[in-house]
């Protein structure tokens, strides 16, 4: 690839925390009573916890005060929590970690370009906390995805332009950041049928071809 830096997405791309948040907001979707289906799920790709939060309270007839909002989001962090403790390095592909491992060999710089407030916790549990050059999350963003700040920021701790840096992404809302920032994307699953992506992928060993 032409570029000298990646920028890794997450939830969707490293690892499949995706059925983890599923299960959480499910549990209070249906305390609430509210519909929530794996359809509505993959509107909440890439999206900030509060963000997706309005999404799924769209099916509510309720009116949720700003407090209310606050503890369901809590609620369902705090059960996303318990789930992300039955990860371990075992839920790392070797796909993943192999690709991962030939970019840095080829002497790329490999960021993190995450939505998640969880992303440390995350890296942690799979055997990544020292692994990547820079990490960017939704710890250090006011904006979520599809702002690009998180990729901005990304960039910027590599010490790297937009333009040097390709993005990889799952997420609809990702592909959108990444080219409201400037940068080439690749995308997998839903994301490699977004219209302005520049990489479809079907695998992340693709990367290893562009
Ligand atoms: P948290 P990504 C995103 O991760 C998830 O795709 C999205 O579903 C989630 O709501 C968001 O992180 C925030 O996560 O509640 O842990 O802060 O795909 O940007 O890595
Ligand atoms: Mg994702």
């Amino acid at each position: 690839m032409k570029q000298n830096g990646v920028i890794f997405d997450l939830d969707g791309v490293i690892c499949f925390t995706d059925k983890y948040h599923y299960q959480a907001w499910k549990v209070m979707a249906d305390a609430e009573n509210i519909y929530f289906d794996e359809i509505i799920n993959n509107r909440l790709r890439g999206v900030s916890r509060m963000a997706s939060l309005e999404i799924i309270l769209e099916r509510s007839e309720k009116a949720y005060t700003e407090e209310e909002k606050k503890a369901l989001a809590e609620k369902k962090n705090n059960i996303y929590k318990e789930l992300l403790n039955q990860m371990s390095p075992d839920d790392l592909s070797d796909e993943v970690k192999n690709t991962l491992d030939e970019l840095r060999e080829r002497g790329l710089k490999l960021a993190i370009g995450s939505s998640s407030k969880n992303t440390r916790l995350i890296l942690s549990r799979l055997g990544l906390s020292d692994y990547f050059d820079a990490i960017s999350d939704g710890t250090n963003i006011t904006h979520s995805k599809p702002h690009p700040e998180v990729f901005l920021m990304a960039a910027d701790f590599l010490g790297m332009k937009p333009e040097e840096c390709l993005v990889v992404e799952d997420a609809r809302a990702g592909i959108d950041a990444a080219v409201a920032g400037g940068f080439e994307s690749a995308g997998i699953g839903e994301a490699a049928e977004h219209e302005a992506v520049t990489y479809p992928i079907n695998r992340i060993a693709d990367l290893l071809k562009i």
